[in-house]
C-alpha cells in the first residue's frame, strides 16, 4: 500500500468524515447516532495479476464504488477501510458472487448480529442479496475482514481486506505503509490449484505458491528518509507463521492485534500467524534511494515481504521519539472469582464431514474436546461452554496436537495470564497461536452477549474439525 504522510492521511480521513456527517450526528443532548450511510462492499469475481506474469481467473475480491476507502493501486486488492475508535460504522455487503458469503470483522468486538458467522449469527447472504453491517469500535488498533462462508477458497482467493480503526488522538507519524500479507495457491499458468491437500491439512495447513504483500510479490513502498513510518501487518493468510525481522534498518514492535504493547520492544523473529497484526514504527534510513528489507526467517530459506525505499533529505528522527499510541479500554477481569474452562485441542479420527452450502472440505481431522465441528453449518453442535454475561472465565488450552495452532475468539478479548513454554507478556489479544505441546491460559471477560464462535484460523484446520462456540448469555 502506498505510504502516506498524515497530511495525505488528514486529507483522506476529511472524505471519511463526510460520511460520518452525512446522515447526522449526536444531537445536543447526546442521543444515539444516526447510522451514517453503509460504505458499499461488493464481493465479486475479477481477473488479476498475482504471480506478476499472468493474468489469474477467478480472483475473489472486495470492491468498493464508495469514496470511503483508499483506492488499492494494485489489481483487486481489498480496500483497506478506515474509520474511528467509538464512532459508528457502516458497510453493505452486496453478494456479486454466485455462491453466499457473508463479512466477520476480525478482532472487532461488536454486536453478536455483526459478527458474519452463518446460522449462528446471521443468516448466509446469499447471491445477489445484501446485507448490513454497522457497530461502532470500541478498540483503535489494526484489524480485517473476510467472509465466514466456504472460507478457505473464498479468502483463498482474495477476501481479505484490513481494517484499520483510528484514534485521532495517536501519535503523528511521518508515513504509514498498509502490507495484507498473503499467498495464493497457483500453478506455474498462473491459475488457481487445487486449495488443500488433505495430508497437509492433516498437518500444518496447505501452503501457497506465490508470497504476496499487497496481492505483490516483494512490492518496493516508498518511504520519507531518516522518518517515523508507522506499518499496520496482518497476516490474512489462511495458513502461513511469519517470523519477521527487518534486513538494514530498525523497527520497534507498538502494538500487536491491535493492542498497544507496555512500551516498545524491537523487531526480532516477532510471530505473526494467521488472524494476527503486527504494527511496527520504523526508522527510515537516511539517505535517498536507500532499502530496507522486512524478512520472513521462518522457512529455511529466508523470504522478502517487501521492501521500503527512502525517499527525500532525512528528517533525522529517532525511534526514542515515538510516543505512545492511546490505550484501548482497560481489560478489567475478576480473575480470583473466574471459573475454568478445560479446552482441549486434538487430532480425531479421519472421517468425512457433512456436506454444507457454506462449504466442507470432506474430512474431520482435528477437534476441540474431542468434538469434530467445521462450524458455519446449521448442525445443531452444543456449546463448548456457556458462560454468564459479566463473569470472568479463565480458558485452560491444551494443545496435544503437535502442530501450532491460531485460536481465534469472535466477540470479545482475552488475556494472557500463563503458558507451560515460559513466561508470557500480559497480552490482550483475539488470536494467540497455541504450541505443539503448550497449556496456556486465557482470561476471559463474558461481556458480550451472544453464540462466539472459536476456532483455529488455519481455515483448513477451522473446518476440518478445529471449531467450537462459546454461548454468552
Ligand atoms: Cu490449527
Amino acid at each position: 500500500m502506498i505510504s502516506i504522510s498524515r497530511r495525505t492521511l488528514l486529507k483522506g480521513s476529511a472524505v471519511v468524515g463526510a460520511f460520518g456527517l452525512g446522515a447526522g450526528l449526536a444531537g445536543p443532548l447526546g442521543k444515539a447516532f444516526a447510522a451514517p450511510d453503509p460504505l458499499l462492499l461488493d464481493a465479486r469475481f475479477a481477473d488479476a495479476m498475482l504471480d506478476g506474469r499472468n493474468v489469474t481467473k477467478g480472483v475473489m475480491a472486495y470492491t468498493s464504488a464508495g469514496s470511503q476507502v483508499e483506492v488499492s493501486p494494485h489489481g483487486y486488492l481489498p480496500p483497506t477501510i478506515r474509520t474511528q475508535r467509538g464512532k459508528p460504522f457502516a458497510a453493505r455487503l452486496i453478494n456479486r458472487l454466485d455462491e453466499p458469503t457473508t463479512i466477520h470483522w476480525h478482532g472487532i468486538r461488536l454486536p453478536n448480529a455483526m459478527d458474519g458467522v452463518p446460522f449462528l449469527t446471521q443468516p448466509y447472504v446469499y447471491a445477489g442479496d445484501s446485507f448490513d453491517y454497522a457497530f461502532s469500535p470500541p478498540d483503535a488498533g489494526t484489524f480485517w475482514y473476510h467472509p465466514h462462508c466456504n472460507t478457505l477458497t473464498q479468502i483463498g482467493r482474495g477476501m481479505s481486506g484490513m481494517l484499520i480503526v483510528e484514534d485521532p488522538a495517536d501519535p503523528v507519524f511521518d508515513g504509514e505503509v498498509v502490507l495484507n500479507l498473503r499467498d495464493f495457491r497457483l500453478g506455474s499458468d498462473g491459475q488457481f490449484i487445487e486449495q488443500f491437500k488433505a495430508r497437509d491439512a492433516a498437518k500444518t495447513g496447505t501452503f501457497g505458491t506465490v508470497r504476496t504483500a499487497n496481492w505483490q510479490i516483494d512490492p518496493v513502498e516508498d518511504v520519507p528518509a531518516g522518518g517515523l513510518v508507522r506499518v499496520r501487518i496482518a497476516a490474512t493468510d489462511v495458513t502461513r507463521i511469519y517470523n519477521l525481522k527487518l534486513d538494514g534498518g530498525e523497527a520497534v514492535v507498538v502494538a500487536l492485534d491491535g493492542q498497544p504493547v507496555a512500551s516498545p520492544y524491537p523487531l526480532d523473529l516477532t510471530v505473526v500467524s494467521p488472524g494476527q497484526r503486527l504494527d511496527l514504527v520504523m526508522r527510515a534510513p537516511d539517505g535517498e534511494g536507500q532499502m530496507v528489507r522486512l524478512m520472513d526467517l521462518r522457512p529455511s530459506t529466508p523470504k522478502v515481504v517487501a521492501t521500503f525505499r527512502a525517499v527525500g533529505t532525512s528528517l533525522n528522527r529517532s525511534l526514542g521519539d515515538i510516543k505512545p499510541l492511546q490505550p484501548n479500554p482497560p481489560f478489567e477481569a475478576d480473575i480470583k472469582g473466574a471459573t475454568e474452562i478445560p479446552l482441549v485441542l486434538s487430532a480425531t479420527a479421519e472421517q468425512a464431514s457433512r456436506d454444507s452450502i457454506c462449504g466442507t472440505l470432506g474430512y474431520s481431522f482435528w477437534a476441540i474436546n474431542k468434538v469434530p465441528w467445521p462450524g458455519d453449518s446449521a448442525d445443531p453442535t452444543a456449546p463448548l461452554a456457556e458462560l454468564k454475561l459479566g463473569r470472568t472465565y479463565l480458558l485452560n488450552l491444551e494443545n496435544l496436537t503437535p502442530h501450532a495452532h491460531p485460536i481465534h475468539l469472535h466477540g470479545t478479548n482475552f488475556k494472557v495470564l500463563a503458558s507451560s513454554k515460559g513466561p508470557v507478556a500480559p497480552l490482550i489479544s483475539d488470536t494467540y497461536l497455541v504450541l505443539p505441546d503448550e497449556k496456556v491460559q486465557l482470561a476471559v471477560v463474558a461481556d458480550n452477549p451472544g453464540d462466539w464462535v472459536f476456532h483455529c484460523h488455519i481455515i483448513e484446520h477451522q473446518k476440518t474439525g478445529m471449531t467450537g462456540y462459546f454461548r454468552i448469555t
